[in-house]
């Protein structure tokens, strides 16, 4: 199998890298031209704001799979740059569309990678979700992916193209950045245990239950998708038991080879913080037989290790 990583240059790119290469796979993946990718494998620069460099570029490798990973990915940059969101995350997968579209191989399979933040604001008793749930996107990253994926769909049935759409669900591990909560407990315990900050631990909504995910077990979902998922179906990937914030610091504090105080800061509470979000997975697990193996407790000891090695 040949597959094409557009956006490889991220948190989850280097990880899918390995795992199609570790699969045997023949590997290309693309970066912006200030960016590396972060794995070995066969690169290209493009911008998926630039349609027919897409298109020339999967005439060139002619791929069994492409994966579209390229997308402005932080919720708080989109609240500030909303335009900018819905250029990359909309225009840019619509381009990416064109461009399969329009590929001189027509068999090309297309895997979309969305969020589990399109759900939004859920009803209470709605946990766990599956895929039919309505979409209710509570900020402008999570709209600009529901309408990414709502426009595959559509491509999927207008002009019969190969695409599996995915909702993924919270997922950490090592390298990942410290604005999220996993990679952000971590680095503080290792700051805390180098000694380059006090021992207190900032911490935000411990209350929310959230469904975590190591990020080596959603890629390896991601390729079991490419190789058994259903056209035109949407997949949430997640491990369907959510934990809460409170759970993910005691495991990370347990880990710690110091005594560390937590103190909750009032700039990491969030006003609409929805209290329980959980996947309904069995339809990847029904299509796939994907389901999460590794534990939350390895991937904070992981991570924690990264961060040992990297503070
Ligand atoms: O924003 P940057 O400079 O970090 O670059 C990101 C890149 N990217 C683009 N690639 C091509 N053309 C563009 N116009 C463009 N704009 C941004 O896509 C970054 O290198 C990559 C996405 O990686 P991350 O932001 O680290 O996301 P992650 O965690 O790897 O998630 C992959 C996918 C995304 O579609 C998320 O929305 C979804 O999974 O949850």
């Amino acid at each position: 199998m040949k597959a094409l990583i557009i956006g490889g240059a991220g948190f989850v790119g280097g990880y899918l890298i390995r795992e199609l290469s570790g699969a045997g796979w023949e590997v290309h993946a693309t970066c912006l031209p200030d960016e590396q990718l972060k794995a070995d494998c066969c690169a290209h620069t493009l911008d998926i704001l630039k349609k027919d460099c897409i298109t020339a570029l999967l005439n060139d490798l002619m791929p069994d799979v492409v994966y579209h990973l390229a997308a402005q990915s932080s919720v708080a940059v989109s609240w500030k740059k909303p335009q900018l969101t819905a250029e990359i995350n909309v225009i840019g997968s619509i381009n990416v569309l064109e461009a399969v579209r329009d590929a001189d191989k027509n068999d090309i399979r297309l895997i979309m990678i969305g969020s589990g933040e399109e759900y939004g604001f859920i009803r209470p008793d709605a946990c766990p979700l599956s895929e039919a749930e309505p979409l209710h996107p509570g900020n402008i990253y999570a709209a600009t992916k529901a309408c990414g994926e709502m426009i595959g769909e559509i491509y999927c049935r207008a002009y019969k193209l190969n695409i599996v759409m995915v909702r993924a669900f919270n997922h950490s591990g090592p390298e990942q950045s410290p604005v999220f909560v996993i990679s952000d407990f971590c680095r503080q315990i290792a700051e805390i245990e180098k000694g380059s900050k006090d021992p207190v631990m900032s911490v935000g909504n411990l209350s929310a239950k959230r469904d975590f995910t190591d990020v080596r077990d959603v890629v390896r979902a991601y390729r079991l998708l490419a190789e058994s998922g259903v056209s035109g179906r949407i997949y949430n990937i997640g491990r369907g038991n959510a934990v809460t914030i409170q759970y993910i610091l005691d495991t990370a504090l347990s880990f710690a080879d110091c005594s560390i105080t937590v103190k909750q800061d009032p700039n990491r509470m969030r006003a609409s913080d929805i209290p329980v979000i959980e996947p309904d997975v069995s339809r990847i697990f029904a299509d796939t037989g994907w389901k999460a193996q590794i534990s939350i407790e390895q991937t904070i000891r992981d991570t924690l290790d990264y961060w040992r090695r990297n503070v």
